[in-house]
Protein backbone atom coordinates (compact mmCIF):
# COMPACT_ATOMS: atom_id res chain seq x y z
CA UNK A 1 0.00 0.00 0.00
CA UNK A 2 3.25 2.36 -0.39
CA UNK A 3 2.23 5.36 -2.27
CA UNK A 4 4.31 8.28 -3.54
CA UNK A 5 4.63 11.39 -1.48
CA UNK A 6 5.33 14.51 -3.78
CA UNK A 7 6.19 17.24 -1.23
CA UNK A 8 8.06 19.22 -4.30
CA UNK A 9 5.82 21.55 -6.32
CA UNK A 10 6.25 20.54 -10.26
CA UNK A 11 7.87 23.57 -12.17
CA UNK A 12 5.29 26.81 -11.71
CA UNK A 13 4.54 30.08 -14.09
CA UNK A 14 5.87 33.16 -11.38
CA UNK A 15 3.13 34.38 -8.95
CA UNK A 16 3.93 37.90 -11.79
CA UNK A 17 3.08 35.69 -14.41
CA UNK A 18 -0.06 34.61 -12.82
CA UNK A 19 -1.22 38.22 -11.84
CA UNK A 20 -0.64 39.08 -15.25
CA UNK A 21 -3.05 36.61 -16.65
CA UNK A 22 -5.74 37.53 -14.41
CA UNK A 23 -5.43 40.56 -11.97
CA UNK A 24 -6.53 40.47 -8.60
CA UNK A 25 -8.58 43.57 -7.12
CA UNK A 26 -7.15 43.78 -3.53
CA UNK A 27 -4.42 41.92 -1.42
CA UNK A 28 -3.74 38.54 -1.89
CA UNK A 29 -4.54 36.50 1.67
CA UNK A 30 -5.46 33.45 3.40
CA UNK A 31 -8.18 32.78 6.17
CA UNK A 32 -7.01 29.40 7.52
CA UNK A 33 -9.67 27.75 9.07
CA UNK A 34 -9.73 26.50 12.89
CA UNK A 35 -10.44 24.05 14.00
CA UNK A 36 -9.02 22.11 11.77
CA UNK A 37 -6.79 18.52 10.75
CA UNK A 38 -6.43 15.86 13.44
CA UNK A 39 -9.22 15.14 15.82
CA UNK A 40 -8.73 13.38 19.48
CA UNK A 41 -9.82 9.84 17.95
CA UNK A 42 -6.81 9.88 14.86
CA UNK A 43 -4.19 11.56 17.63
CA UNK A 44 -5.26 8.32 19.70
CA UNK A 45 -5.28 5.42 16.81
CA UNK A 46 -1.98 6.86 15.53
CA UNK A 47 -0.10 7.20 18.45
CA UNK A 48 -1.47 3.39 18.97
CA UNK A 49 0.55 2.47 16.27
CA UNK A 50 3.75 3.94 16.95
CA UNK A 51 3.46 2.74 20.66
CA UNK A 52 2.58 -0.80 19.24
CA UNK A 53 5.65 -0.36 16.59
CA UNK A 54 8.06 1.27 19.89
CA UNK A 55 6.82 -1.58 22.41
CA UNK A 56 6.20 -4.99 20.50
CA UNK A 57 8.48 -4.36 17.65
CA UNK A 58 7.52 -4.73 13.63
CA UNK A 59 5.76 -5.65 11.71
CA UNK A 60 2.09 -4.31 13.25
CA UNK A 61 -0.60 -5.22 11.54
CA UNK A 62 -3.29 -2.75 10.78
CA UNK A 63 -7.07 -3.78 9.63
CA UNK A 64 -7.72 -1.33 6.80
CA UNK A 65 -6.41 1.99 6.64
CA UNK A 66 -5.82 3.28 10.47
CA UNK A 67 -6.93 6.87 9.06
CA UNK A 68 -8.06 7.97 5.92
CA UNK A 69 -5.02 9.79 4.99
CA UNK A 70 -2.40 9.21 2.62
CA UNK A 71 0.43 10.63 4.38
CA UNK A 72 -0.12 8.70 7.59
CA UNK A 73 -0.44 5.80 6.17
CA UNK A 74 2.81 5.65 4.13
CA UNK A 75 4.62 7.27 7.14
CA UNK A 76 3.86 4.26 9.86
CA UNK A 77 4.15 1.52 6.44
CA UNK A 78 8.06 3.23 6.43
CA UNK A 79 8.45 2.45 10.23
CA UNK A 80 7.19 -1.13 10.19
CA UNK A 81 3.21 -1.08 10.12
CA UNK A 82 1.95 -3.62 7.44
CA UNK A 83 -2.14 -2.39 6.38
CA UNK A 84 -4.09 -5.58 5.58
CA UNK A 85 -7.63 -5.47 4.48
CA UNK A 86 -8.80 -8.48 6.30
CA UNK A 87 -7.18 -10.40 9.26
CA UNK A 88 -7.15 -13.16 7.18
CA UNK A 89 -4.24 -11.68 5.85
CA UNK A 90 -2.65 -11.30 9.06
CA UNK A 91 -0.32 -14.68 10.37
CA UNK A 92 -1.93 -16.49 13.08
CA UNK A 93 -0.38 -15.39 16.80
CA UNK A 94 0.08 -11.77 15.49
CA UNK A 95 -0.40 -8.43 16.58
CA UNK A 96 -3.46 -6.41 14.19
CA UNK A 97 -5.04 -3.16 15.09
CA UNK A 98 -8.44 -2.44 14.41
CA UNK A 99 -8.72 1.04 12.69
CA UNK A 100 -10.61 4.27 13.87
CA UNK A 101 -13.04 3.76 12.38
CA UNK A 102 -14.20 0.64 14.26
CA UNK A 103 -15.18 -2.75 12.91
CA UNK A 104 -18.19 -5.20 13.20
CA UNK A 105 -18.21 -8.28 16.02
CA UNK A 106 -17.63 -10.52 13.02
CA UNK A 107 -14.33 -8.98 12.40
CA UNK A 108 -13.70 -9.25 16.15
CA UNK A 109 -14.69 -12.72 16.19
CA UNK A 110 -12.54 -13.57 12.86
CA UNK A 111 -9.80 -12.63 14.40
CA UNK A 112 -10.07 -14.67 17.92
CA UNK A 113 -10.28 -17.23 15.99
CA UNK A 114 -7.13 -16.82 14.16
CA UNK A 115 -5.93 -16.41 17.79
CA UNK A 116 -4.78 -12.93 17.00
CA UNK A 117 -3.33 -10.30 19.01
CA UNK A 118 -5.72 -7.27 18.91
CA UNK A 119 -5.82 -3.75 20.11
CA UNK A 120 -8.89 -2.07 19.12
CA UNK A 121 -7.79 1.82 17.52
CA UNK A 122 -12.00 2.45 17.01
CA UNK A 123 -12.84 6.20 18.12
CA UNK A 124 -14.69 6.41 21.56
CA UNK A 125 -17.16 8.34 19.41
CA UNK A 126 -17.71 5.41 17.51
CA UNK A 127 -17.61 3.37 19.74
CA UNK A 128 -20.80 4.99 21.91
CA UNK A 129 -22.43 4.56 18.38
CA UNK A 130 -22.49 0.94 18.33
CA UNK A 131 -23.43 0.67 22.18
CA UNK A 132 -26.60 3.06 20.64
CA UNK A 133 -27.36 0.52 17.83
CA UNK A 134 -26.86 -2.81 20.09
CA UNK A 135 -29.10 -1.23 23.01
CA UNK A 136 -31.84 -0.08 20.24
CA UNK A 137 -32.11 -3.41 18.95
CA UNK A 138 -31.85 -4.93 21.82
CA UNK A 139 -35.29 -3.01 22.82
CA UNK A 140 -36.53 -4.33 19.32
CA UNK A 141 -36.34 -0.99 17.01
CA UNK A 142 -35.24 -0.53 13.72
CA UNK A 143 -31.86 1.58 13.13
CA UNK A 144 -32.10 3.90 9.91
CA UNK A 145 -28.29 4.57 9.80
CA UNK A 146 -27.42 7.71 7.97
CA UNK A 147 -24.30 7.34 5.86
CA UNK A 148 -22.62 5.80 3.55
CA UNK A 149 -22.80 2.61 2.06
CA UNK A 150 -19.29 1.09 2.15
CA UNK A 151 -17.50 3.15 3.86
CA UNK A 152 -15.78 1.27 6.91
CA UNK A 153 -17.43 3.12 9.62
CA UNK A 154 -20.68 2.11 8.23
CA UNK A 155 -19.86 -1.61 7.92
CA UNK A 156 -18.93 -1.81 11.64
CA UNK A 157 -21.75 0.23 12.98
CA UNK A 158 -24.85 -1.80 10.57
CA UNK A 159 -22.76 -5.32 11.82
CA UNK A 160 -23.39 -4.61 15.28
CA UNK A 161 -27.05 -5.46 14.74
CA UNK A 162 -27.93 -6.22 10.78
CA UNK A 163 -31.29 -7.54 11.03
CA UNK A 164 -32.49 -3.96 12.72
CA UNK A 165 -30.72 -1.86 10.31
CA UNK A 166 -31.35 -0.15 7.39
CA UNK A 167 -28.70 2.12 5.48
CA UNK A 168 -30.04 5.74 4.32
CA UNK A 169 -27.19 7.28 2.00
CA UNK A 170 -29.45 10.56 0.33
CA UNK A 171 -31.87 12.62 0.85
CA UNK A 172 -34.13 11.02 -1.88
CA UNK A 173 -33.82 6.81 -0.06
CA UNK A 174 -35.60 9.12 2.93
CA UNK A 175 -38.54 9.39 0.57
CA UNK A 176 -38.52 5.73 -0.64
CA UNK A 177 -37.30 3.80 2.45
CA UNK A 178 -39.80 1.34 3.66
CA UNK A 179 -40.04 0.50 7.36
CA UNK A 180 -41.45 -2.56 9.38
CA UNK A 181 -43.08 -0.22 11.94
CA UNK A 182 -43.22 3.50 11.84
CA UNK A 183 -43.79 3.58 15.83
CA UNK A 184 -40.24 1.72 16.78
CA UNK A 185 -38.02 3.77 14.79
CA UNK A 186 -34.46 5.21 15.69
CA UNK A 187 -32.05 7.25 13.31
CA UNK A 188 -28.53 6.93 13.83
CA UNK A 189 -25.96 8.32 11.85
CA UNK A 190 -21.83 8.02 11.06
CA UNK A 191 -20.05 10.45 12.76
CA UNK A 192 -18.47 12.12 9.79
CA UNK A 193 -21.86 13.52 7.61
CA UNK A 194 -22.52 17.10 6.61
CA UNK A 195 -24.43 18.14 8.98
CA UNK A 196 -27.05 20.21 7.13
CA UNK A 197 -27.59 17.24 4.68
CA UNK A 198 -28.37 14.92 7.59
CA UNK A 199 -30.83 17.52 9.03
CA UNK A 200 -32.67 17.60 5.87
CA UNK A 201 -32.56 13.61 5.62
CA UNK A 202 -34.56 13.09 8.79
CA UNK A 203 -36.12 15.89 8.30
CA UNK A 204 -37.61 14.13 5.01
CA UNK A 205 -37.82 10.87 7.16
CA UNK A 206 -40.13 12.91 10.22
CA UNK A 207 -42.32 14.03 7.32
CA UNK A 208 -42.85 10.23 6.56
CA UNK A 209 -42.60 9.11 9.94
CA UNK A 210 -43.80 11.32 12.60
CA UNK A 211 -43.03 9.07 15.43
CA UNK A 212 -39.22 8.39 14.47
CA UNK A 213 -36.95 9.41 17.55
CA UNK A 214 -33.48 10.55 17.74
CA UNK A 215 -30.28 9.55 19.15
CA UNK A 216 -29.71 9.86 22.77
CA UNK A 217 -26.85 12.41 21.86
CA UNK A 218 -25.47 13.52 18.45
CA UNK A 219 -23.60 10.91 16.21
CA UNK A 220 -21.94 13.32 13.84
CA UNK A 221 -19.20 14.11 16.26
CA UNK A 222 -17.65 17.29 17.66
CA UNK A 223 -14.53 17.50 14.70
CA UNK A 224 -16.83 16.88 11.95
CA UNK A 225 -19.07 19.84 13.23
CA UNK A 226 -16.13 22.28 14.57
CA UNK A 227 -14.47 21.66 11.33
CA UNK A 228 -17.76 22.60 8.88
CA UNK A 229 -18.39 25.42 11.29
CA UNK A 230 -14.84 26.54 10.44
CA UNK A 231 -15.69 26.82 6.82
CA UNK A 232 -18.96 27.95 6.57
CA UNK A 233 -17.60 31.55 8.18
CA UNK A 234 -14.98 31.59 5.67
CA UNK A 235 -16.28 30.09 2.44
CA UNK A 236 -18.59 33.48 1.75
CA UNK A 237 -15.68 35.41 1.39
CA UNK A 238 -13.17 33.42 -0.30
CA UNK A 239 -12.65 33.20 -3.67
CA UNK A 240 -11.15 29.61 -3.46
CA UNK A 241 -11.17 27.04 -0.77
CA UNK A 242 -8.14 24.08 -0.74
CA UNK A 243 -9.05 21.04 1.78
CA UNK A 244 -6.16 19.10 2.40
CA UNK A 245 -7.16 15.46 2.55
CA UNK A 246 -7.45 12.32 1.36
CA UNK A 247 -9.73 11.31 -1.73
CA UNK A 248 -11.84 8.67 0.83
CA UNK A 249 -11.79 10.84 3.73
CA UNK A 250 -15.20 11.22 3.99
CA UNK A 251 -15.11 14.00 6.62
CA UNK A 252 -12.30 15.75 4.08
CA UNK A 253 -14.72 15.61 0.92
CA UNK A 254 -17.75 17.12 2.66
CA UNK A 255 -15.91 20.05 3.62
CA UNK A 256 -15.45 20.82 -0.36
CA UNK A 257 -19.14 20.30 -0.40
CA UNK A 258 -19.89 22.76 2.97
CA UNK A 259 -17.26 25.34 1.22
CA UNK A 260 -19.31 25.29 -1.65
CA UNK A 261 -22.70 25.78 -0.64
CA UNK A 262 -21.35 28.47 1.41
CA UNK A 263 -20.51 30.36 -1.05
CA UNK A 264 -17.28 29.69 -2.26
CA UNK A 265 -16.39 30.41 -5.44
CA UNK A 266 -14.33 27.51 -5.95
CA UNK A 267 -12.93 24.37 -3.76
CA UNK A 268 -10.66 21.57 -4.46
CA UNK A 269 -9.15 18.68 -1.52
CA UNK A 270 -5.84 17.90 -2.38
CA UNK A 271 -3.55 15.32 -0.36
CA UNK A 272 -0.09 17.33 -0.82
CA UNK A 273 0.60 21.01 -1.97
CA UNK A 274 2.15 19.33 -5.30
CA UNK A 275 -1.37 18.72 -6.55
CA UNK A 276 -2.54 22.18 -6.09
CA UNK A 277 -3.06 24.04 -9.41
CA UNK A 278 -1.74 27.45 -10.47
CA UNK A 279 -4.34 27.69 -12.49
CA UNK A 280 -6.98 28.07 -9.89
CA UNK A 281 -5.01 31.50 -9.00
CA UNK A 282 -6.46 33.25 -11.35
CA UNK A 283 -8.61 36.06 -10.40
CA UNK A 284 -8.28 35.06 -6.59
CA UNK A 285 -7.84 37.51 -4.21
CA UNK A 286 -8.85 35.36 -1.18
CA UNK A 287 -7.92 31.31 -0.81
CA UNK A 288 -9.78 29.74 2.66
CA UNK A 289 -7.53 26.60 3.95
CA UNK A 290 -8.74 23.70 5.89
CA UNK A 291 -8.58 20.28 6.44
CA UNK A 292 -9.96 16.93 7.55
CA UNK A 293 -9.73 15.30 10.55
CA UNK A 294 -7.06 13.04 9.66
CA UNK A 295 -4.54 15.46 8.45
CA UNK A 296 -1.06 16.18 10.28
CA UNK A 297 -0.66 19.65 10.16
CA UNK A 298 3.03 19.21 8.24
CA UNK A 299 0.52 18.97 5.03
CA UNK A 300 -1.24 22.24 5.91
CA UNK A 301 2.00 24.33 6.27
CA UNK A 302 3.05 22.63 2.64
CA UNK A 303 0.06 24.50 1.09
CA UNK A 304 0.97 27.57 2.84
CA UNK A 305 4.34 27.69 2.15
CA UNK A 306 3.44 27.13 -1.32
CA UNK A 307 0.41 29.97 -1.30
CA UNK A 308 3.08 32.33 0.54
CA UNK A 309 5.36 31.86 -3.05
CA UNK A 310 1.96 32.91 -5.02
CA UNK A 311 1.99 36.64 -2.78
CA UNK A 312 -0.77 34.92 -0.48
CA UNK A 313 1.71 35.55 3.11
CA UNK A 314 -1.09 37.29 4.53
CA UNK A 315 -2.30 34.23 6.77
CA UNK A 316 -5.49 35.41 8.94
CA UNK A 317 -6.58 32.22 11.10
CA UNK A 318 -10.52 32.40 11.70
CA UNK A 319 -10.94 30.44 14.70
CA UNK A 320 -14.98 29.01 15.71
CA UNK A 321 -13.79 26.62 18.34
CA UNK A 322 -11.26 25.79 20.32
CA UNK A 323 -10.82 21.59 21.17
CA UNK A 324 -9.06 20.22 24.11
CA UNK A 325 -10.48 16.77 23.63
CA UNK A 326 -7.52 14.07 24.29
CA UNK A 327 -8.62 10.28 24.50
CA UNK A 328 -6.92 7.72 26.47
CA UNK A 329 -5.02 4.87 24.67
CA UNK A 330 -6.90 1.89 24.18
CA UNK A 331 -7.17 -0.42 26.90
CA UNK A 332 -4.82 -3.22 25.61
CA UNK A 333 -1.52 -1.21 25.13
CA UNK A 334 -2.59 1.27 28.32
CA UNK A 335 -1.38 -2.18 30.47
CA UNK A 336 1.97 -2.80 28.26
CA UNK A 337 2.53 1.41 28.58
CA UNK A 338 1.94 0.83 32.63
CA UNK A 339 4.12 -2.31 32.63
CA UNK A 340 7.20 -0.66 30.61
CA UNK A 341 7.23 2.85 32.25
CA UNK A 342 6.20 4.88 29.52
CA UNK A 343 4.20 7.81 30.54
CA UNK A 344 4.91 9.54 27.37
CA UNK A 345 1.15 9.86 26.63
CA UNK A 346 -0.90 11.54 29.39
CA UNK A 347 -5.00 10.79 30.01
CA UNK A 348 -6.04 14.29 29.28
CA UNK A 349 -8.59 16.54 29.35
CA UNK A 350 -12.46 16.75 28.04
CA UNK A 351 -14.94 18.74 26.10
CA UNK A 352 -14.83 21.56 22.99
CA UNK A 353 -15.36 25.11 24.19
CA UNK A 354 -16.90 27.32 21.55
CA UNK A 355 -14.66 30.09 20.76
CA UNK A 356 -14.34 33.52 22.18
C1 LIG B 1 -12.49 7.63 12.17
C2 LIG B 1 -13.78 8.03 12.07
O1 LIG B 1 -9.85 8.81 8.65
P1 LIG B 1 -10.79 9.88 8.26
O2 LIG B 1 -10.49 10.66 7.06
O3 LIG B 1 -12.21 9.16 8.20
P2 LIG B 1 -13.56 9.48 7.43
O4 LIG B 1 -14.58 8.73 8.24
O5 LIG B 1 -13.79 10.91 7.41
O6 LIG B 1 -13.45 8.86 6.06
O7 LIG B 1 -10.95 10.93 9.43
C3 LIG B 1 -10.82 10.63 10.77
C4 LIG B 1 -11.85 9.68 11.23
C5 LIG B 1 -13.16 10.03 11.16
N1 LIG B 1 -14.11 9.20 11.57
C6 LIG B 1 -11.51 8.48 11.73
CL1 LIG B 1 -15.01 7.00 12.55
FE1 LIG C 1 -13.68 10.18 16.23
FE2 LIG C 1 -14.86 12.20 15.09
FE3 LIG C 1 -12.32 11.91 14.82
S1 LIG C 1 -15.63 10.14 15.28
S2 LIG C 1 -11.98 9.73 14.85
S3 LIG C 1 -13.40 12.30 16.73
S4 LIG C 1 -13.70 12.66 13.26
Amino acid sequence: MSVPMPTVPRKRRSPEEIAAAAPVAGPRRVLLAAPRGYCAGVDRAVIAVEKALEHYGAPVYVRKQIVHNRHVVSTLEERGAIFVEETDEVPEGELVIFSAHGVSPAVVRSAEERGLRTIDATCPLVTKVHREAVRFAKDDYEILLIGHEGHEEVEGTYGEAPEHTQIVNNPDEADTIQVRDPDKLIWLSQTTLSVDETMEIVRRLRERFPNLQDPPSDDICYATSNRQAAIKKIAPQADLVIVVGSANSSNSVRLVEVALEYGAKASYRVDFASQVDESWFEGVATVGVTSGASVPEVLVRDVLSLLAQYGYDQVDEVVTAEEDILFSLPKELRATLKEKGDSSRGLGGRGARPAR
